[in-house]
This record gives C-alpha cells, sequence and structure tokens, in this order.
C-alpha cells in the first residue's frame, strides 16, 4: 500500500503493484468491416471473435465504422466534466440518475470498501433510465450538463448496435442456431446495460519513484472480471488497462484511441459454460498522461434466467453452472469486494 496524497479523502491507502507487466505482444484484432464483406469474411471474423474469446476473453475491435468525431466530442466533454471543481461534480451527478451506484464518485468503487486512483460517472442506459440530468439549480450551467448526457445518450446507441454485431459474430463463432441468443438480452428493452467513464489522473511523482527502484506503480481501478455479458472500451491514447492471461501473469494492452476493446463477463462465461473467458482485468495509473476510458456493459434484463445454453452443453455434457437470475447474480456481485471470484458460488458441483 502507498499513501499518495494529502487532503481528507485522498489520505487513503491506495494498492499498489510493484511488478511492471509486460506488453500483450499479438492483441487478438477483429476487423468489423471485413465482417461485413461476404459470407467468407464474415465466418472468418466469428471464428476469430470465438478464439479470442475462448484464449483471454478479451480482443480489439477495428473497422468500427463509429465516426472519429463522435469519439472526439466524447473524450472532450468527458475531459470538461472532470475539469470541473470536485463541489461541483458532486453536486451535479448525485442526481444523475435515481439509486445507487449511479452518479459520480471519487475514489470509492462499489460498497466494499474497495479504493482506487479514479473518478467516475456511473450512468444506466436502459431505455427505462437513460433521461435527460436533471441538474441542481445554481451548480453548473445546466444546457452543458444536459448536452453531456445527451452526448452519452447518442455515444451508447452507437455502441450498443456495434456491440450487437460482435455479439452476433460470438454466437456464429460457437456455432449456434440461434444467432440472436445474446443480442437479444442487451436489446431488450430492460436490458440492465450501463455505461461509465472513468477519469485516472496523472500521478507524476511516480517517475521518482520508479527512477529510485521503488514500486512507482499505483492502482487506478483493482483488478476484476466484470459481471455483465460484454463490456465495451474505448480510452483516449494513454497506457494503463493491463490483462491477466491464462496463467495468471499480467499484460498491459498497448491503447488504441482508435479502436475499441471488449471484455467477455461472467455472464457469458456462463451463458457459454466456461468456452468463453471472462477476462480479469485492471487499470494502473500512468505517471505523465490523465487516462478518460468510456465502457459500455451490456446486460441481461434483472429477471433474464441465466444457465449454459443447452446448445453449449451438448447432449449429455456437463453444466457447469446451476441457473440463477440476472438480479441474484447482481446483488451477489454487489456484495463482494472487486477481486473476489463471483462465480465460484454459482458452480455445480
Ligand atoms: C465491475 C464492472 C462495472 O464497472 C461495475 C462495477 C461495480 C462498481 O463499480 O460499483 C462493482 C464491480 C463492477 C464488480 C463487483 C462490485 C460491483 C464494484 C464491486 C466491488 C459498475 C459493475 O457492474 O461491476
Amino acid at each position: 500500500m502507498v499513501v499518495l496524497a494529502k487532503g481528507e479523502l485522498e489520505q487513503i491507502a491506495l494498492p499498489a503493484v510493484h511488478k511492471t507487466a509486460p506488453p500483450l505482444a499479438d492483441v487478438p484484432e477483429v476487423d468489423l468491416a471485413v465482417a461485413g464483406r461476404g459470407s467468407e469474411g464474415r465466418a472468418a471474423a466469428a471464428r476469430a471473435v470465438a478464439a479470442a474469446c475462448e484464449e483471454h476473453g478479451f480482443f480489439k475491435v477495428t473497422g468500427h465504422g463509429v465516426p472519429a468525431e463522435l469519439l472526439a466530442r466524447v473524450e472532450n466533454a468527458a475531459a470538461a466534466f472532470f475539469a470541473l471543481s470536485q463541489r461541483d461534480k458532486e453536486a451535479a451527478m448525485s442526481a444523475a440518475t435515481p439509486g445507487s451506484p449511479f452518479g459520480y464518485a471519487s475514489k470509492r468503487i462499489g460498497n466494499n470498501g474497495d479504493l482506487g486512483w479514479v473518478e467516475y460517472l456511473l450512468l444506466g442506459v436502459t431505455a427505462a433510465t437513460g433521461g435527460p440530468l436533471s441538474v441542481p439549480e445554481g451548480v453548473v450551467p445546466s444546457a452543458s450538463l444536459c448536452s453531456f448526457r445527451d452526448l452519452l445518450n447518442e455515444y451508447t446507441e452507437v455502441v450498443r448496435r456495434m456491440t450487437c454485431q460482435v455479439l452476433e459474430l460470438m454466437a456464429e463463432g460457437l456455432g449456434m442456431d440461434d444467432r440472436d441468443a445474446f443480442t437479444r438480452l442487451v436489446l431488450h428493452k430492460e436490458s440492465d446495460s450501463m455505461l461509465r467513464v472513468n477519469h485516472y489522473p496523472p500521478r507524476p511523482e511516480l517517475k521518482l519513484l520508479q527512477q529510485h527502484g521503488g514500486g512507482g506503480r499505483v492502482t487506478g481501478f483493482g483488478e476484476h472480471t466484470d459481471p455483465q455479458i460484454i463490456s465495451v472500451l474505448r480510452s483516449n491514447a494513454t497506457s494503463g488497462l493491463e490483462i491477466a492471461l491464462r496463467d495468471g501473469a499480467w499484460v498491459s494492452v498497448p491503447p488504441d484511441h482508435t479502436s475499441f476493446f471488449v471484455n467477455v463477463g461472467d455472464a457469458l462465461q456462463v451463458l457459454t459454460n466456461g468456452r468463453f473467458r471472462s477476462v480479469r482485468h485492471r487499470v494502473m495509473v500512468n505517471s505523465a498522461r490523465p487516462r478518460v476510458s468510456v465502457i459500455f456493459f451490456g446486460g441481461p434484463p434483472p429477471r433474464e434466467t441465466l444457465a449454459p445454453l443447452p446448445q453449449l452443453v451438448g447432449e449429455g455434457g456437463r453444466s457447469r453452472y446451476r441457473e440463477f437470475t440476472w438480479r441474484e447474480y447482481k446483488a451477489s456481485a454487489y456484495r463482494t469486494k472487486l477481486a473476489a471470484n463471483r462465480l465460484c458460488h454459482f458452480e455445480t458441483t
């Protein structure tokens, strides 16, 4: 643990990681433009998606068609939001969407004492909660915040569509007859999907610690798997994301602000009976540059029953997970610490 900063909320011991993670040399890549060009391109893309989900639970998406201009607008609006005073951010977003855990928060992650060098916005983006922001009077110009929320809504709709293309490729890559088995859950009007905007401020003093051979690495967001079906992340050009390989070794993911990165979540590991791997990942703080990331989490409706899909268990095959609802899984996940293995409580014996 290292204590890095002064000030009331900042006098917290942040989890430190000492070993530098080497870069992942061959990040699996799927080009959606190629997938759109004829049946051979599509079949190849579907195979590549499935292979990446089996090996890492992680891959990069290029040729996604999301306009660079939209990505830049979201990045700039997020930077402008996080540049507001602490008081303004807290006040402006406390009413973002009623009910925990939505809104603005700093350093505290979840409800069970996890801390990270990060501030973030967490928004429900289901049909029911994706409404406009309510801004307390006299805090910040309401027009700018409302347009920020509008922009995030616009971004969400575009990314949700792209996410569904990826989910279809996953189903095809698994050889499923029902190509919509995953998209149906994320497109459902009660789908429990979320958008997260993270800001990891730089820590210039880490450079000095590193030069003196000390543990100059601070955790922005501690290691965890995502509970949902799929997470689709886009960040600025600052490094920080790391994933754990099958053997538990950590590797860093070279940033690419023109692409998206996809994580398999716990729910998809269950639906595929463990064939796809929910990837353990974390974010380390950069010493020189702020990192801003925006993540769309595609989740099922709360009442949806999750269990390995029969076609993926096969006749006479063993189901590795018992049946449960997304509501049940989410409640259980929110009672855990970030690094916990959440799925083990749902495994069959
Ligand atoms: C990880 C994925 C999403 O960011 C998130 C996170 C949530 C939170 O930040 O409040 C959790 C975390 C995430 C997993 C376990 C619980 C819940 C923090 C935590 C300790 C919004 C989500 O759905 O699960």
